[in-house]
């Protein structure tokens, strides 16, 4: 495997592979995910363009090396971890946004423009690209579409998923296949593009994108309810969605998620605060007080201690910086910090709320819990200060999840509501789906992929051997 990197280097130029020795290098075997352990690989190869990482796959495959593709290195889940080692195919060089449509109202970029990056551009031409993962200023558009990422908009404006039109990819072995489109609507042939969306850079590497982008909202503002506990807030939040308000975020942040970021915010959020529920609305400026004032008498009437409203752009800018900030900020206080992203129906957020204070109380976890409420989708963050290294305590700690799991499965939920499977929860899913549907998906995973050597370890679990069945 190791001679692979003097291959690449005469194929690539050796200013595209980051091989042994390199200061970078172990830089590739590391993301975000809260595992202890770091998974060097042989190289990294840092692509250009779509041929460089055709070609970084056709060597791959012909010499029976593994590749693991990697957008930003943002992912929470361990899906650009090099498990089996070999090769780290990187498309943070390729950076381009090739073009800005106002009459299409599409974009065409590359995977390594930087999500915020692509924001800002539309904007300037009042466009809109609605995705926001919180890691936006980081985040690339490539790993966003491997994981289907979401966000707080994705309450009135959905995930990734809907916002990519086209898409080409470069499959194991070298093969570049060109799917989708750039008309607004299309049914020709199967939606390969939503085959590809999601699946964690396990059937290809993607290496350009065209997205779909709306006009800009001419005028937003935030409001925050501030509530004595999460539980009154989390039944506000069931209260405004049976009130079918459309506001763009529907948020929500616990005690624990709040005091972590208060000595590092601009923003000064109230000292009595035992829960926030952020709630922002977009649209026509002069609809704008309107709905600030609906919204904050049905806080009221729900059980909102106060109603803050952040309409000028420079408090907006302040109350999203510190949203932001919760889960870098819990990253940095505690040694262990599983963020899981449980989904549940959003008739059961409540009760979800419920049985997360149970399993902290029981499992003696300290959890924050802050997220995309509106959607069901809750980060439950479990925490310690206890030595990551110890089994015994990743032991208690994945314990802990694996009950969280289960609940939310229980309410007809999901492990996961954007951060995706990866490596962290791979062996969970068996917990949701049933084996014959992940057989099924082993197969169509092995139609892109034959040779197994595109990210292997990720997304399913293994087959159990025969002996287990
Ligand atoms: C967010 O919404 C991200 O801030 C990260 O998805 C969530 O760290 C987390 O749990
Ligand atoms: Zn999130």
């Amino acid at each position: 495997m190791s001679d692979i990197v003097p291959i690449l280097e005469r194929e690539l130029g050796s200013g595209a592979v980051i091989g042994p020795g390199h200061e970078r290098l172990d830089d590739y075997g590391r993301d975000e995910s809260p595992l202890p352990e770091f998974f060097p690989p042989a190289c990294a190869v840092l692509v250009d363009s779509t041929e460089q990482a055709a070609a970084v796959l056709r060597l791959c495959l012909e010499h029976n090396v593994p590749v693991t593709p990697r957008g930003a290195g943002s992912g929470m889940c361990g899906g650009a971890l090099p498990v089996a080692g070999g090769v780290v195919l990187s498309t943070e060089r390729m950076s381009r946004i090739k073009d800005i449509d106002a009459g299409d109202l599409i974009a065409v970029v590359e995977p390594g423009v930087v999500t915020g990056k692509l924001q800002e551009a539309v904007e300037a031409e009042r466009l809109f690209y609605p995705p926001d993962p919180a890691s936006l200023e980081f985040c690339s558009i490539g790993g966003n579409a491997a994981t289907n990422a979401g966000g707080p908009r994705a309450f009135k404006y959905g995930v990734t998923r809907e916002y990519i039109l086209g898409l080409e990819v470069a499959l194991m072995g070298g093969e570049v296949l060109r799917c989708g489109r750039r008309t607004a609507k299309g049914v020709t042939g199967y939606d390969l593009v939503a085959g590809f969306v999601g699946t964690e850079g396990t059937f290809g590497v993607i290496t350009e994108l065209t997205v779909k982008l709306l006009p800009l909202p001419v005028a937003a503002t935030t409001v925050l309810g501030v509530f004595a506990d999460v539980a009154t807030a989390g039944a506000a939040i069931s209260g405004l969605l049976r009130d079918g308000l459309r506001p763009r975020v529907l948020e929500l942040a616990d005690r624990n998620s709040i005091d972590v970021i208060r000595s590092k915010s601009r923003y000064r959020f109230p000292e009595g605060a035992g829960a926030i529920v952020l709630i922002e609305v977009d649209g026509e400026a002069e609809t704008m007080g309107m709905m600030m004032e609906k919204i904050g008498l049905r806080c009221d009437e729900l059980g909102a201690l106060d109603v803050l409203a952040a309409t000028e752009p420079a408090e907006r800018r302040a109350v999203w910086e510190a949203r932001r900030l919760i889960s870098p900020s819990l990253k940095a206080a505690y040694r262990i910090k599983l963020n899981e992203d449980i989904c549940v129906p959003r008739g059961r957020i409540v009760e979800m709320l419920a049985r997360v204070d149970r399993v902290s109380a029981e499992t003696r976890t300290p959890c924050a819990v802050f997220g995309h409420a509106g959607d069901g989708n809750l980060h439950v963050n479990m925490l310690s200060n206890d030595d990551p290294a110890d089994p015994a305590v990743q032991k208690h700690m994945w314990g802990a999840a694996r009950q969280i799991f289960a609940h939310a499965i229980e309410l007809g939920g999901t492990l996961s509501g954007e951060h995706g499977i990866g490596l962290t929860k791979r062996d969970f899913v068996t917990m949701e789906q049933p084996e014959r549907l992940i057989e099924w998906q082993r197969k169509w995973k092995a139609m892109w992929d034959p040779s197994g050597l595109l990210n292997p370890g990720k997304k399913l679990p293994a087959r159990r051997p025969p002996c287990s069945e």
